[in-house]
């Protein structure tokens, strides 16, 4: 498809400092150059606004696992679909504890907690409450992503002393549907509305490799950059297919594409950090050394994501080295 956004216009937007907001046409004309192109321009930018040799590095939990009541197409965690999930009900305060002190031992800076909910009880976010505040004790950022938030929640979390709320769009408008029935885009919107109101970080991306058009891909990208404050943080998922999920066996996608798409993150939200997160498993060291080299400054780091696995940490302090780069 030829994009109507010539060259020149292109390079003037990126000339702007303010680059204002994009339209679906200057992202998909960012995806359409050529490659080195693309690169280039992505890691001219990261070197203004970032050191680029340094990955901040969070480690997640789940501290409430499976038996979820919503249906998106990608979650082993839905209650409806058959996966090799094991339901489990959420994890006493003294082992969470525990497998915080473990990341900050390996050199974790922020602890992320996620529980299958669609969203929480004001019962169940109680003992969470109690995590986030002595996690934060320890002298770790904190992180939790539990679903939906309701009037008065973001406030007891930014009260708990909650540095970042996680909670993603997924992917654009158009696709939304098609892979998430029981909770609407809008729903998505307001959660996030609530938490900048309690000025928690915001941390807010998607997943890619779920079967959408490249255009779908800039249409959640502009969702990103276009937000009247950019989330902070912008976990870059790349579909990881579960078995009894809906979404398994989904024609992969190519690596390269992906490494497009941090790029494309990278210069349309210049100032957030951009994770490479789900997918690393899948990954060789050289297809996330582009990731860094697009401008991705983030990951989870520790052996298990959520349910499914990630590198082993000593698999990614040697990568780190390897790269010379060093982790916040
Ligand atoms: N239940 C809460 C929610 O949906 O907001 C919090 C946890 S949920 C697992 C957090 C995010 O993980 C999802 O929004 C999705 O972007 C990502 N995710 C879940 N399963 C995934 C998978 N199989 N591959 C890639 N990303 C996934
Ligand atoms: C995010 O964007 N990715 C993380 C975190 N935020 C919560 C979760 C990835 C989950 C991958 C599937 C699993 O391990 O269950
Ligand atoms: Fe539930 Fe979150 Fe999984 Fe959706 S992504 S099914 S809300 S745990």
């Amino acid at each position: 498809m030829e994009t109507v956004i010539n060259v020149r216009a292109l390079e003037k937007k990126l000339n702007d400092p303010s680059m204002g907001r994009w339209s679906i046409e200057e992202i998909l004309a960012l995806y359409e150059l050529p490659f080195s192109d693309l690169i280039y321009k992505a890691q001219t930018i990261h070197r203004e606004n970032f050191d680029p040799n340094a990955v901040q590095v969070s480690t997640l939990l789940s501290i409430k696992t499976g038996g979820c009541s919503e249906d998106c197409g990608y979650c082993p965690q839905a209650a409806r679909y058959h996966t090799d999930v094991q339901n489990e009900p959420m994890m006493q305060l003294d082992e969470v504890l525990e497998a915080a002190r473990a990341a900050k031992a390996n050199g974790a800076s922020r602890f992320c907690m996620g529980a299958a909910w669609r969203s929480p009880k004001d019962k169940d976010l109680e003992p969470v409450l109690k995590m986030i505040a002595e996690v934060k004790s320890m002298g770790l950022e904190t992180c939790a992503t539990l679903g939906m938030l309701k009037d008065g929640q973001a406030e007891k979390l930014k009260e708990a002393g909650l540095d970042f709320y996680n909670h993603n769009l997924d992917t654009s408008p158009e696709f939304y549907g098609d892979v998430i029935t029981t909770r609407t885009y809008q729903d998505r919107l307001e959660t996030l509305e609530r938490v900048r109101k309690m000025d928690i970080n915001v941390c807010c991306g998607g997943i890619v490799g779920m079967g959408e058009s490249r255009m779908e891909r800039c249409g959640l990208i502009a969702q990103l950059a276009n937000m009247e404050r950019p989330p902070e943080s912008v976990p870059i998922n790349l579909l990881t297919q579960v078995e009894g999920t809906p979404l398994h066996g989904t024609e992969e996608l190519d690596p390269l594409e992906f490494i497009r798409t941090i790029a494309v993150a990278r210069i349309t939200i210049p100032g957030s950090f951009v994770r490479l997160s789900a997918g690393r498993q899948s990954m060789s060291e050289s297809i996330q050394a582009l990731c860094f080299i697009a401008g991705a400054n983030s990951i989870f780091y520790g052996d298990k994501l959520l349910t499914t696995g990630n590198p082993e940490a000593e698999a990614d302090k040697r990568l780190f080295s390897k790269l010379g780069i060093h982790p916040i």
